[in-house]
């Protein structure tokens, strides 16, 4: 299997199996993602998600060159509409997914990374839209997905030099969340997921909603489905166990995800 997948608690942890490769996602990772996303998302006991790449240098050096060497322009049309599709089912997953950099980021696998909702990189990672270099340009949400997570000048800057970017700038810029040394990474997305995990499933998955809404420019839009969303949690089962536990002064117990 191309992606490993270990359950973790409350947290599921996908390992992207092809160090050989510098874990390059191939169609065959891309399938596995998917049935693993598929799997996670019917677990009620599991209630957020970690990527990481296998072996010792990458997370992922990006969309497979083999699969697209010989592209026609249709097959390329469809390859790229592909990739969009998983990292989009990423982005709205009702479960938080982390990325856990531990090495190369680049291409798609940068990309990948962008599709996470948070993402915290090895000290010694390594980030880059290399595209340029092979005479294509990012196909899987790295012109609109790096803009808005950095800023319009260090996205255009990547994206037209290739050039890599350090773990240190990526923290900087705002690429990444936050930076940890490499033996501790994992551990630590892990543990961030089972925090989240131990907070309403409900809440959670109407506030990454509702994030994930904020940069396309509906303000008015967004806060009445802010509002909207906020009434709805009264409705639930959590929004009572939450206030009574605060006020009983215990952890609260939240239904499953
Ligand atoms: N695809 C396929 N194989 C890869 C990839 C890749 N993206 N990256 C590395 N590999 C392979 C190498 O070919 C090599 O295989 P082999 O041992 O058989 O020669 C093996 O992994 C190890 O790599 P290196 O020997 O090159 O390792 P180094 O440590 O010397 O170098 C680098 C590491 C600098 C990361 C180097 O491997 C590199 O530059 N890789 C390519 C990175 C790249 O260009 N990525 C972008 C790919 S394009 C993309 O992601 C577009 C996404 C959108 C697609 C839209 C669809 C149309």
């Amino acid at each position: 299997m191309p992606v490993a997948l270990d359950i973790r608690g409350r947290v599921a942890l996908l390992t992207i199996d092809r160090p050989e490769a510098l874990n390059a996602i191939s169609q065959e990772v891309l399938d596995a993602l998917q049935r693993h996303l598929d799997a996670i998302q019917a677990d009620g006991s599991v209630r957020a998600a970690v990527v990481t790449g296998g072996g010792e240098k990458a997370f992922s050096a990006g969309a497979d060159v083999n699969d697209m060497r010989e592209a026609t322009r249709e097959q390329a049309r469809a390859f790229a509409q592909r990739g969009q599709f998983v990292l989009a089912r990423i982005e709205s997953f009702p479960k938080p997914v982390i990325a856990a950099v531990n090495g190369y980021a680049l291409g798609g696998g940068c990309e990948l990374a962008l599709a996470c909702d948070v993402r915290l990189a090895a000290e010694g990672a390594r980030f880059a839209q290399p595209e340029v270099n092979l005479g294509i340009l990012p196909g899987w949400g790295a012109t609109q997905r790096l803009p808005r997570l950095t800023s319009p000048g260090f996205a255009k800057e990547m994206i037209f030099t290739g050039r890599m970017v350090g773990a240190d700038e990526a923290l900087r810029s705002g690429l990444v969340n936050r930076v940890l040394p490499r033996e501790d990474l994992v551990d630590a997305a892990v543990a961030m997921g089972e925090e989240i995990a131990a907070k309403s499933a409900a809440a959670v998955a109407a506030s990454k909603a509702l994030v994930n809404r904020a940069l396309d420019g509906e303000l008015d839009g967004n806060l009445a489905r802010e509002v909207d969303a906020f009434a709805h949690v009264f409705t639930t089962h959590d929004q009572r166990e939450g206030m009574a536990a605060f006020f009983e002064k215990r952890a609260p117990r939240f239904e499953p995800s």
